[in-house]
């Protein structure tokens, strides 16, 4: 990777703790701590280790957020794991809570899944647990905690807990670019409102939501981070990710475009050209630009709101200076179907019926949430699966609002949205506008108990959650 800018990568590898590193500690301090003495141990097993524990993260001159992180940064270390090649990672949880990782959009065991759900184990407060898989598929995923957060905004999604987790090619990347730049949003000081109180005339369906009063694009808040440095004549590949806890995100680099490779870390079938990126919770996109209008500029949020209170990074060309400039686009609508076949999918061994529906929590109230009429645990079994068939989803998002809908352990083609037939297009997330059908198809590849349910995490935490099994 040419480019005298340090990599977000190297960076990230930096931070990480290895086992060298703790030797070299411990042999430094010339004495043992109460708690090495564990850590040793399990370092000498374990590829990496990831300890949860709480950090102030900085996102803006003398704005703190205290939050819980992996290994003291937010997002946590970049794991960049080759395919097919066995790993082991040792998670230590100082967090205070109950606590577990889940390694998403990965084909993993059940028990090594990182979802309790599913038979992983939780990790109690002061203990580790390494966990044991080889990685697979190729591409760009991510790990961020499973734990239920329920009201509590400190925990589980809500807080610092995430990073990327890149599974390359046994073959190594081809590579054709000059520069990669790994950004994740997260947006931040969440709390509960009544959309009642928000809004003048009540809406009927409505109870209380989160409103978040900070956000990031990468580290830090628009303008208090250090630049992404790029030249003139520069491919640069940027791997996108939401990482919020509930929030979809629209993005944009005026004066540029974003040519599509990939989705949830899956190359598309049809990459394709656009102004605007939209991410649901856990969506991951690739893409390509490149640097061909030299000047300052702001990569942020598309609505006002959200880049002012911080999510976007600034753009910086060689030799270029001032304020960084921002421009409004005029939306090009999103579309699933813009990266897909236009052919219809194969039809399916069997087809499944899901209708989501919504428990309006009311004023002050926390809302509940169905699938087929059921809120988890009661949602059990979902369905269940023969392996080597193949499933169709025919979902019904009776709610008005947004579901990232998600499915561990497998992925998945995205059949038709709003009506309209494709294929082609393999997600492991897909998001639900309200009221809205959608059809997603897959193989029963990957025996075990899998958990299905809405990445955004009230939604999750709130019932639209279940299991499937293998019969
Ligand atoms: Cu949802």
């Amino acid at each position: 990777m040419p480019g005298a800018r340090r990599s977000e990568t190297a960076m990230a590898q930096e931070r990480m703790i290895d086992r060298r590193q703790l030797l070299a500690t411990a042999a430094a301090a010339g004495v043992v701590l109460p708690n090495l003495a564990n850590a040793q141990t399990a370092a000498k097993e374990a590829d990496h280790t990831i300890r949860i524990a709480p950090v102030s993260h900085e996102i803006a001159p003398g704005k703190v957020v205290k939050t819980t992180g992996y290994n003291g940064a937010v997002p946590g270390p970049t794991l960049r794991l080759k395919e097919g090649a066995p790993v082991s990672l040792n998670v230590v949880n100082d967090s205070g809570y109950p606590n577990l990782v889940h390694w998403h959009g990965l084909f993993l065991p059940a028990d090594q899944d990182g979802a309790t759900e599913e038979g992983s184990r939780i990790i109690a407060p002061g203990a580790s647990l390494t966990y044991n898989f080889t990685p697979n598929p190729t591409g760009t995923r991510w790990y961020h905690s499973h734990a239920m957060a329920m009201t509590d905004l400190t925990k589980s999604t809500y807080s610092g807990e995430f990073g990327f987790l890149i599974v390359e090619p046994a073959a190594g990347d081809p590579g054709r670019y000059d520069q990669e730049v790994l950004l994740a949003s997260h947006t931040w000081e969440g709390m509960w409102v009544s959309i009642q109180d928000m809004r003048k005339g009540p809406p009927a369906d409505n109870g209380l939501e989160v409103m978040y009063q900070a956000a990031t694009l990468g580290e830090r808040m628009l303008g208090h981070g250090d630049p992404i440095k790029v030249r003139q004549g520069d491919r640069v590949l940027f791997r996108l990710l939401n990482a919020n806890a509930s929030m979809p995100i629209s993005l944009a680099l005026p004066g540029h475009r974003f040519q599509v490779i990939a989705l949830d870390g899956n190359p598309v079938p049809v990459p394709t050209s656009v102004d605007i990126i939209k991410l649901d919770v856990a969506e991951r996109a690739d893409v390509i630009v490149e640097m061909d209008n030299p000047g300052v500029w702001v990569f942020g949020s598309t609505r006002n709101d959200d880049r002012n209170m911080g999510m976007g990074v600034v753009v910086e060309y060689a030799n270029q200076g001032g304020e960084a400039r921002w421009a409004n686009l005029t939306q090009n609508e999103w579309r699933y179907a813009a990266f897909a076949r236009k052919e219809a999918a194969a039809p399916p061994d069997e087809t499944i019926n899901l209708k989501f529906e919504k428990i309006a929590g009311g004023h002050g109230g926390y809302n509940r949430w169905t699938i087929n009429g059921k809120s988890w645990p009661d949602t059990n079994p979902l369905f269940t699966v023969e392996k080597g068939k193949r499933y169709r989803l025919v979902m019904d998002n009776a709610s008005g609002d947004t579901h990232p809908v998600h499915m561990h352990r497998h992925s998945f083609e995205v059949t038709k949205i709003a009506g309209q037939s494709m294929s082609g297009l393999i997600k492991d997330t897909v998001s639900m506008a309200g009221r809205s059908q959608a059809e997603i198809d897959f193989v029963a590849n990957n025996p075990g108990p899998t958990f299905f349910h809405c990445h955004h995490q009230d939604h999750m935490d709130e019932g639209f959650a279940g299991l499937f099994t293998y019969r």
